[in-house]
């Protein structure tokens, strides 16, 4: 029986008091108007809108509710009252519709489970689904906003305490297959550019219980599995894996970017896979972002970006707003260096605080994110074309570039070679890195 979605309520704002952020500029005393932001802005040959692909993500900007392991939920928001899932379902669809073209936001992220509550059964979850993704895609027609990823939230639910295409049980796997097909379907149908599998709960908490190789090979047969049937059904987007070291697992397999691109070489799954990089998870393997992000180009697998800060005092996964600009513009010189991100964008898997129960908090840390990207980006682009920033950094390495050091990195020169040669040439002349020079590149031009 179909599912009728239409309210009885009529048209309904939940943000009355605040209409479409525009920019004023860095001189405006606006809380809700961009300083930085203006996504038409040209910067180092592309608009900032195609630079970002800025995305909303439904499970914290319009799900969250402040609840923590201490504490009942703070944020009693008018969207997520409705006592029927489905009418909740559209009616946090309506605030999020909203919300993403109040702000002039572009893309939004899901999981299955964000979108509408899960059922009791797989096929009432379906159903649920199917529904209010049809009502998804009327509010995307009407505003032009577009789905950057969906995902599977393959972590919550009980039955995947020991994982789900992880588990040592078959079943578990099973239903996580299907739950990742039902994904997969709602994805392609909300026309959704790509797919992201986060390993929330892939990894173990002790190893004296643990096949780590087998739940490993799993893994790969799974995302094989899920790959060949979205391209049979015509995806065309990429999939990224989410690496994390550790929270909510103890240890989790997709730990970092270099040992996400390992597995995937190693089960050849690197043709459609690449990297959706997140800050905090970056900081949480004792890496920073910028350290990720080079590793995944390197790769030509930097595909996209979860935008969040951690909090230097203590180690676990905060999810705040991002507004180090120091962190963010040596993210962006590592980003505008590798040519830009492989079809992804930057989706703000950030969190307000427990404390912050205002829905016009929502509006100030997103405003508050894509202006401290905006200057980040800027200033990286500054950096590029004014500074002495890529010749001093080449300088380091000009020795590589003609004579021995030359044919060394063409593997013309055996160990003894260079042993001679290094004989020859004495004690080396001491080169400075000039670490402290790099560093006044970024205070000069932020
Ligand atoms: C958790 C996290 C997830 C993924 C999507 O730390 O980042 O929200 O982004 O599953
Ligand atoms: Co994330």
């Amino acid at each position: 029986m179909p599912v009728v979605l239409r309210t009885t309520l009529g048209p309904k704002t939940y943000f009355p008091n605040i209409s479409r952020i525009s920019f004023e500029g860095p001189g405006s005393d606006n809380p809700l108007a961009f300083r930085y932001y203006d996504e038409n802005r040209v910067v180092a040959g592309k608009t900032l809108r195609e630079h970002f692909k800025f995305a909303v993500c439904w499970w914290h900007t319009l799900g969250g509710t402040g609840a923590d392991p201490f504490g009942a939920p703070t944020k009693d928001f008018a969207w997520l009252r409705a006592s029927d899932p489905l009418q909740l379902a559209r009616e946090k669809m309506d605030a999020g519709f909203e919300f993403i073209t109040k702000l002039g936001i572009p893309y939004y992220c899901f999981h299955d489970f964000d979108l509408v509550a899960e059922a009791d059964t797989l096929a009432e979850s379906r159903r649920r689904l199917d529904a209010i993704s049809d009502y998804a895609l009327e509010k995307q027609a009407e505003s032009g906003v577009r789905v950057l990823w969906g995902t599977a939230n393959l972590f919550s639910h009980p039955r995947y305490m020991n994982g789900a295409m992880t588990n040592p049980d078959f079943a578990v796997v099973a239903h996580a297959a299907a739950q990742v097909k039902n994904a997969l379907d709602i994805t392609l149908k909300l026309g959704g550019e790509h797919y992201v599998f986060w390993g929330g709960r892939e990894g173990y908490c002790s190893l004296l219980n643990t096949d780590m190789k087998r739940e490993l090979d799993h893994a790969a047969r799974f995302l094989h599995a899920a790959k060949d049937y979205a391209r049979a059904n015509g995806f065309k987007g990429h999939f990224f894996i989410e690496p994390k070291p550790m929270e909510p697992s103890k240890h989790q397999y997709d730990f970092d970017a270099a040992t996400s691109i390992k597995f995937l070489r190693e089960y050849g799954l690197d043709r459609d896979f690449k990297l959706n990089l997140e800050f905090n998870h970056a900081t949480l393997a004792l890496h920073t972002m910028q350290h990720e992000m080079q590793v995944a180009a390197d790769a030509g697998m930097l595909g996209s970006l979860d935008a969040n800060r951690g909090d230097y005092q203590n180690g676990w996964d905060t999810d705040q707003f991002p507004m180090n600009l120091y962190e963010l513009t040596e993210a962006m010189l590592v980003l505008l260096q590798a040519g830009g991100l492989q079809g992804g964008g930057i989706n703000f898997d950030a969190k307000t605080r427990r404390n912050s129960t205002d829905p016009a908090d929502l509006f100030y840390a997103h405003i508050g994110g894509m202006d401290a990207f905006t200057r980040a980006l800027i200033a990286a682009a500054d950096i590029l074309e004014k500074s002495d920033y890529t010749r001093l950094r080449r300088e380091r390495y000009a020795s590589f570039d003609s004579g021995n050091g030359r044919a060394f990195e063409q593997g013309q020169l055996s160990l003894e070679a260079l042993a001679t040669l290094a004989a020859q040439q004495g004690e080396p002349e001491q080169r400075s890195g000039k670490q402290e020079l790099f560093e006044q590149f970024l205070n000069r031009y932020l």
